[in-house]
């Protein structure tokens, strides 16, 4: 009885070594600089750097951390960024095809980049929300480039396609560079950001996409339906894929194909600023294609004020600016676009495009000017 007494105790004893073993090694851990568990610590103290974003001598963006922390992290020391010590670095983190992490900012790109990927297969990377302090991804195609789409605008070749958040992200593919999308995280659940490409059609496919982790509380989260947010007070939106060149592509009827994507159902916003009463929306000068969304352009001279249609008319591909004002539709498509203003509370428009193309010939999608105009000062609104 005595001897089971003593090896009870014993083995108590034990686990408590056990225990305070593990503990110390827990805290060595934490505190020495090569932990890889710097994610927990919004600011890390040893040095007193404060994990704040910093911009890498490359120019793309980064977190200030130790040197050895951004080594363990599995990041790129990208010179200096801060005066305080030398340890500390601007960590960069990129990643390429079956990588995954919650780093805020991570550039996913094509295996060699900057120099071109020829080859087939799907690669993809998996953000992970750190918390649900974090409600948005917010991917900036610094490039992106595959195969053109079909002749209907269907992404068969290549594509990318984006899964896992609350919202349905369209199939995109062709040239996007500059392009943007947000996508709600669905809780602490992971995106998956998949690009896939078709071997067999040699192409010179080149990506570098910025992802960036939106806070809940911030100012630059997108308002709901948004996939993309245009945060200037002016500037440009184009439909993805818009590009000057033809499709070359030719549909059922032997005819040029278009760029614009099939399929889409989304909203563009533009953020309203204190003060912005109303937007409004242009072509630019200089391109008559600049608003080819529906018919033909080997028939009908784009750019025209008679290529215009707006109305019950536009029911395959088109654009919907809710409640614009002076005219009594919000649908517009056709091959011209009247410059249209609009002063809903939230700047958004909608484009909406069909599965086919056949009955268009040579569409382009468009590439709008915005400019939001300040709140006439006797309004009192
Ligand atoms: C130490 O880490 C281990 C393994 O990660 C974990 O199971 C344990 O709970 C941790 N202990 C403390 C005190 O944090
Ligand atoms: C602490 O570091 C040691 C040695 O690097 C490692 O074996 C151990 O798993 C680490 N513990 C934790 C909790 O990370
Ligand atoms: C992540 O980086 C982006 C880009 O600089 C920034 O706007 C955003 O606030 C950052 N997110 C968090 C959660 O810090
Ligand atoms: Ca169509």
């Amino acid at each position: 009885m005595e001897s089971v007494l003593k090896n009870l105790l014993l083995v108590l004893v034990l686990r408590i070594i056990v225990c305070l073993g593990l503990e110390s090694e827990n805290i060595s851990n934490r505190t020495s600089p090569n932990h890889r568990q710097g994610r927990e610590f919004p600011f890390f103290t040893i040095g007193r750097i404060a994990n704040t974003q910093c911009t890498g001598v490359n120019g793309l963006l980064g977190t200030c951390q130790v040197r050895g922390e951004c080594d363990a992290n599995g990041g790129i020391a990208m010179g200096a960024c801060s005066t305080l010590t030398s340890q500390a670095v601007c960590c960069i983190f990129k990643s390429t095809c079956g990588g995954s992490g919650s780093n805020n900012v991570t550039y996913f790109q094509n295996s060699g980049f900057p120099n071109p990927y020829n080859g087939g297969g799907s690669c993809t990377y998996t953000v992970i929300p750190p918390d649900n302090t974090i409600c948005q991804l917010r991917i900036d195609f610094g490039a992106f480039t595959v195969s053109q789409p079909n002749a209907d605008g269907l992404c068969t070749v290549d594509n990318i396609q984006i899964t896992g958040g609350s919202a349905r992200i369209p199939v995109i593919c062709g040239d996007n560079n500059g392009q943007h999308v947000y996508v709600p995280f669905s809780g602490t659940n992971p995106i998956q950001v998949k690009i896939s490409t078709t071997g067999s059609v040699p192409f010179n496919r080149v990506w570098n996409l910025q992802l960036s982790l939106i806070a809940c509380s911030s100012t630059y989260k997108a308002p709901a339906g948004c996939l993309q947010y245009f945060l200037g007070s002016s500037g440009s939106v184009q439909s993805f894929n818009y590009g000057r060149g033809t499709n070359a592509a030719l549909n059922a009827n032997s005819m040029t194909g278009t760029r614009q994507m099939a399929n889409l159902n989304y909203g563009i916003c533009i953020r309203k600023g204190v003060g912005i009463c109303s937007v409004t929306y242009r072509v630019p000068s200089g391109d008559p294609f600049s608003f080819t969304v529906s018919g033909d352009v080997g028939t009908t001279t784009p750019g025209s004020a008679a290529a215009s249609i707006v109305g019950n008319a536009c029911n395959t591909d088109y654009l919907i600016i809710p409640n614009p004002t002076g005219v009594t539709t919000d649908r517009f498509c056709g091959l011209a676009f009247p410059t249209t203003t609009s002063n809903t509370p939230v700047f958004v428009m909608y484009y909406i495009t069909d599965g086919s193309d056949t009955a268009d010939v040579g569409n382009r999608g468009f590439s709008l000017l915005y400019a939001t105009t300040a709140c006439a000062v006797a309004s009192g609104k």
